[in-house]
């Protein structure tokens, strides 16, 4: 899955692709370098991100999923907690719905889920944006998280949600210390073994800073990134959301070679 940020303030790549020419050219890029689904947001998930209202979070996504749709046939993920996103994002022509709420931040989110039918990711965070990194605390950050997704499971099953269209992800990043995420990596074969399509978002994440303190700058992480990647897909992950689609790809593909 090959991000774009259609966002002035994302942690990695905010405001380049903000212009339409600018998200169009990279969204062909990742299709050429191999991407088989598209994310695509219009408003910034990184700790301390302020709220964008629906209107400038549709004037930024939609131009861009009908301008993809018109000449290529690739899946389209929309990234929002907006139930009105995702709704004229699905009516664009997206067919995947991915919520870092989980169905959570608006009480008719479940509902729309089920009336759109597209696959939903419910992923997990503790929090809300502003202040999900201050101090998060679990007493079993791997059970809780698998406890809050089973829980939004159902949430979305008794709202109409077909089970073959749910997507759990354990959200790195989102209200978790640098051990928070190791351990949810590490339990990777446990959130599979749920029965899901497991999606994983590390790409350029902070916690490779905690591992590799040079790694300061967002775009030095790729070394880091590609590493979850390959533990990700040895783990069984469905998906892995990435920035770096070509460089993943390789190490995808090589790594299954070997393993042949
Ligand atoms: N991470 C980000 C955004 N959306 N969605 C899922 N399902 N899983 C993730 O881990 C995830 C996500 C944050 O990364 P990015 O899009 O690069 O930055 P920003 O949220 O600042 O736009």
């Amino acid at each position: 899955m090959g991000i774009i940020n259609v966002t002035p303030d994302s942690f990695s790549d905010g405001g380049r692709f903000l212009a339409a020419d600018a998200a169009l050219a990279h969204a062909r890029r990742l299709i050429a370098e191999g991407a088989d689904i598209l994310d695509i947001g219009g408003e910034s998930t990184r700790p301390g991100a302020t709220a964008v209202p629906e209107a400038e979070e549709l004037a930024r996504v939609l131009p861009l999923i009908v301008a993809i749709r018109a000449e290529s046939a690739v899946p389209i993920s929309i990234d929002t907690v907006k139930p009105e996103v995702a709704h004229a994002a699905v009516l664009a022509g997206a067919t995947m719905w991915n919520d870092v709420s989980a169905l959570g931040h608006a009480a008719d989110a479940p509902a729309m889920a089920a009336e759109l039918g597209c696959e939903v990711v419910l992923m997990h965070r503790l929090g809300e944006p502003g202040t999900m990194q201050d101090d998060p605390r679990y007493e079993d950050v791997v059970a809780e998280v698998e406890a809050f997704l089973l829980a939004r499971v159902e949430v979305a099953l008794a709202a109409g949600v077909a089970r073959e269209k749910l997507w759990l992800d354990p959200g790195i990043g989102f209200g978790k210390t640098p051990e928070h995420n190791l351990a949810l990596l590490r339990a990777l074969p446990r959130f599979v073994a749920l029965g899901f399509p497991v999606l994983l978002g590390a790409s350029r994440k902070r916690f490779i800073a905690a591992i590799d303190p040079a790694a300061t700058d967002a775009a030095d992480r790729l070394g880091g990134s590609l590493a979850v990647a390959l533990h990700g897909a040895r783990a069984g992950v469905a998906a892995v959301r990435v920035h770096d689609v070509r460089e993943t790809v390789q190490a995808l593909t090589v790594s299954a070679a070997l393993l042949a």
